[in-house]
């Protein structure tokens, strides 16, 4: 099994490359995001109290995600390796992901950083609000939080994983098409 996280800050296009990639390496795409989109839309108890922290753009617990990952990762059969999107967030999630692999003698093989600029995000996540009905694409100040958020809880996991020699950078501007072709070589040179 070859497991990748992808990762960049919100509107970086992890989500739009990773249904892509998981797709043409047979890797399960396990997105914390839409899993917790899934349990507000289910109207569970989880949903409900993790609803008000995310259109604040806030992260939920890190016991939340993680719970959420541990079954997936044990229930996942047949496929190539993990493609992790929007996950891990914290540095906590990342050691507890990586103690997850290794009890399954697994490991994370390469962390792919997809380089934006602070204005192409906010443009395309603005752009989305219109189609999503996301509440946190809907408020400028929500999309900026998040951004904040990504620099001061997220962005540190990248000094852990270039200190581990699995941090791959990859230019995030450009077209859906020209991005996933980088994506893919790097990916390529693994599986
Ligand atoms: P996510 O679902 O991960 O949301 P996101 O960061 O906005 O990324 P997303 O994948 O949706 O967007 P993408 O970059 O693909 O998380 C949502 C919330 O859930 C978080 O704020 C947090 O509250 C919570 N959460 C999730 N995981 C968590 C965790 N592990 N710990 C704690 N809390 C957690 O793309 C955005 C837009 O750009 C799309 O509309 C796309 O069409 C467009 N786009 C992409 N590539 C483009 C390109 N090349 N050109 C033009 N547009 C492009």
């Amino acid at each position: 099994m070859v497991n990748f996280l992808i990762f960049g800050p919100p509107g970086s296009g992890k989500g739009t490359q990773s249904v892509r990639l998981a797709e043409k390496f047979n890797l399960k795409h396990l997105s914390t995001g839409d899993m917790l989109r899934a349990e507000i839309a289910a109207g569970t108890e989880l949903g409900k109290k993790m609803s008000s922290i995310m259109s604040k753009g806030e992260l939920v617990p890190d016991e939340v995600v993680i719970e959420l990952i541990a079954k997936k990762i044990d229930s996942t059969k047949g496929s190539a390796g993990f493609l992790f999107d929007g996950f891990p967030r914290t540095v906590a999630q990342t050691v507890e992901l990586e103690k997850m692999l290794n009890k399954r003698k697994m490991k994370i093989d390469s962390m792919l950083v997809l380089e934006v600029d602070h204005d192409e995000l906010v443009k395309r996540l603005v752009l989305r609000a219109d189609q999503s009905g996301r509440p946190d694409d809907k408020d400028p100040k929500v999309i900026e939080n998040r951004i904040e958020v990504y620099k001061e809880k997220t962005e540190p996991i990248i000094t852990y994983c270039r200190e581990r020699g699995i941090y791959q950078p990859v230019n995030g501007m450009g077209s859906i098409d020209d991005i996933f072709k980088r994506l893919s070589k790097h990916m390529k040179e693994l599986i």
